[in-house]
C-alpha cells in the first residue's frame, strides 16, 4: 500500500495566474490512472452528453458528473441538476477525488458537484464566468488529465487582459478569491501530448460547491 504523500506532490510549488493558484504535477501518475478508471464507472451510469445552448447550439466539450449537482444546459437554459438527462441521480463523487480536495482545500465546505469535461481534439471553451453557484467565497479546484490544454484566464470583466497556460496531466488549478469570479476558457488542446488515455483527448474535472 503505497503512502498518501507519495500520490501528491503536496509540495508542489504553486504558480500564481490571475490571483489561481496552478499546482503542476501535483498528482502522480498512478493516482491519475485510478481517477480515469474511477470515471469509467461513472460515465457507464451517467453517459457523456453533449450540452446545447439556449439557442439550440451544440457545446464542443462533452460532459457528465458525479455529486448532488451536475451542470447541464438545453433549450431551457443552463442550470445546475439533481438529475442527469436520462433522469437518474448522479453517481457519488469517488472518495479518492473527494481527498483532493480536502488536502488541497481544507477550509472549504464538501464539493456538491464533480463536473466530468471532456474535450476531444478540436473542442474548446469560449472565455466564461462560472457563477451558477450561490456562494462565491468557496473554492473551485480543477483537475486536468490527459493532453494538455491551452488555458486562459483573466479578470473579473470580459475585457481584462488574459494570460494563457498549458494544462498538463496532473495539474490542480485553485480558483479563489478574486480569482473565482475571473472570465476564463480553453483555446485548443494538443492531442498527442499525454499517453494517460486510450483516445486523443483531455478531461477536466472541476469540483465545486453549488449551493
Ligand atoms: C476560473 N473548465 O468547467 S478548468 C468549467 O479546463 C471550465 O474544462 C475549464 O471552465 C476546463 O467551467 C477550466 C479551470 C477553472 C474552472 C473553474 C473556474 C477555472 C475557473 C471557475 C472560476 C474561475
Ligand atoms: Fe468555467
Amino acid at each position: 500500500m503505497q503512502e498518501k504523500d507519495n500520490l501528491f506532490d503536496a509540495a508542489a510549488i504553486p504558480t500564481e495566474l490571475c490571483g489561481a493558484r496552478v499546482l503542476q504535477s501535483a498528482l502522480d501518475r498512478s493516482l491519475q490512472e485510478r481517477i480515469v478508471a474511477q470515471l469509467r464507472d461513472i460515465v457507464v451510469k451517467a453517459p457523456l452528453h453533449r450540452p446545447v445552448t439556449r439557442w439550440g447550439k451544440p457545446m464542443s466539450v462533452k460532459m457528465t458528473a458525479a455529486g448532488k449537482f451536475g451542470w447541464i444546459s438545453d433549450t431551457r437554459g443552463y442550470r445546475y441538476a439533481e438529475t442527469h438527462p436520462s433522469g437518474a441521480h448522479w453517481p457519488d463523487i469517488p472518495k479518492e477525488i473527494l481527498s483532493i480536495w480536502k488536502l488541497f482545500v481544507p477550509e472549504a465546505r464538501d464539493p456538491e458537484c464533480c463536473l466530468i469535461n471532456l474535450y476531444e481534439p478540436n473542442a474548446r471553451m469560449g472565455l466564461h464566468q462560472d457563477r451558477d453557484e450561490a456562494d462565491f467565497s468557496q473554492p473551485v479546484l480543477s483537475v486536468s488529465l490527459g493532453d494538455e490544454g491551452l488555458f486562459r484566464i483573466g479578470g473579473p470583466e470580459r475585457s481584462n487582459k488574459t494570460r494563457s497556460i498549458w494544462l498538463r496531466s496532473g495539474d490542480i488549478v485553485i480558483l479563489e478569491g478574486a480569482s473565482r469570479l475571473a472570465f476564463h476558457g480553453v483555446d485548443r488542446i494538443k492531442p498527442g501530448t499525454s499517453d494517460l488515455l486510450d483516445k486523443p483527448g483531455r478531461i477536466n474535472l472541476t469540483l465545486r460547491v453549488v449551493t
